[in-house]
């Protein structure tokens, strides 16, 4: 991968004002100073090299107006969690097909689009998976990440933009509970695989898991090793702070048996043994 980045390049953030948007930037700072920001809320801690343009990215006048000239695109804007179906059709349907549209409009060459981990979520957790598998939402949030991953695959083969999907797992200062102690990712190691999405001469279009060094893993995130992703975060130097807090939460009995957890057993109705473990 080059050494010396081209600084000259517009790189978008959408979804800058969210969670994941607010942890990633600082640390993409030094990388990528002029980030131009977007979101429908102006994100309060807004650094004086960057800049903002506000979008909602159901409206695609807007997405167009924040892509503009940009080289790349850090699609991190949508609904991120499970939600009434018209909220995940307007954000991440309407929203991501937007987003990959105004990008080909605009002559986009990268984009890296933040999948999670509920794409493949019905996965039991005694399987170790890889990329390579048929998805398995576990929710309509995971089956409109699915939609992003395959709007990538169309717009890279069909229109020539380098896309990394990146299923992530869950990003904070430590993993939450038990579950997250095999999908942890630091925001450092996030921060790498963006880097390597802007950056990596070889990607058309990739899907890697967005997770650290964890001891519990249930993925095979091999490919993304190959692209020179060495996480230093480990997720088991939390062990005992994720099982006391999950002594606090109580058993899921059609959660605990898949890798989508608590996004599996809401609205459940299916028989568990059926579903797949
Ligand atoms: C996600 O995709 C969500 O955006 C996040 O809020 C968490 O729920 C995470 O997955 C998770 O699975 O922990």
């Amino acid at each position: 991968m080059p050494d010396a980045l081209d600084r000259s390049r517009r790189i978008v953030f959408t979804g800058a004002a969210g969670g994941i948007g607010t942890m990633i930037r600082p640390l993409l700072a030094t990388d990528y100073p002029g980030l131009v920001l977007s979101d429908r809320v102006r994100p309060k801690d807004l650094r004086p090299e960057e800049t903002f343009v506000g979008a909602d990215l159901a409206r695609s006048e807007e997405v167009a107006n924040a892509l503009k000239g940009a080289h790349s695109v850090l699609h991190f804007g949508g609904h991120s969690a499970e939600g009434a179906w018209d909220a995940i059709l307007q954000a991440n349907i309407i929203g991501c097909y937007n987003l990959f549209e105004a990008a080909r409009q605009a002559g986009v060459k990268r984009i890296i689009f933040a999948s999670s981990n509920h794409a493949v979520g019905f996965y039991p957790r005694k399987k170790r998976i890889g990329t390579d598998i048929t998805v398995r939402p576990d929710s309509r949030y995971g089956v409109s990440k699915v939609f992003g991953e395959a709007l990538g695959a169309l717009y890279s083969d069909k229109h020539g933009i380098d896309v990394t999907c990146l299923r992530i797992g869950n990003v904070g200062p430590r993993p939450l509970d038990v579950r997250r102690l095999s999908i942890w990712i630091s925001p450092e190691d996030l921060a790498q695989l963006i880097r390597i999405g802007l950056e990596h001469p070889k990607i058309r279009f990739e899907i890697l898991y967005g997770a650290s060094d964890n001891a519990a893993s249930w993925w095979d995130n091999s490919r993304a090793q190959k692209l020179g992703y060495r996480p230093t975060g480990k997720a088991e130097k939390f062990r005992a702070h994720a099982e006391a807090e999950q002594a606090k939460i109580g058993p899921d009995p059609v959660g605990d048996l898949f890798q989508g957890g608590t996004f599996c057993s809401a609205e459940f109705t299916n028989d568990a043994k059926r579903a797949g473990p």
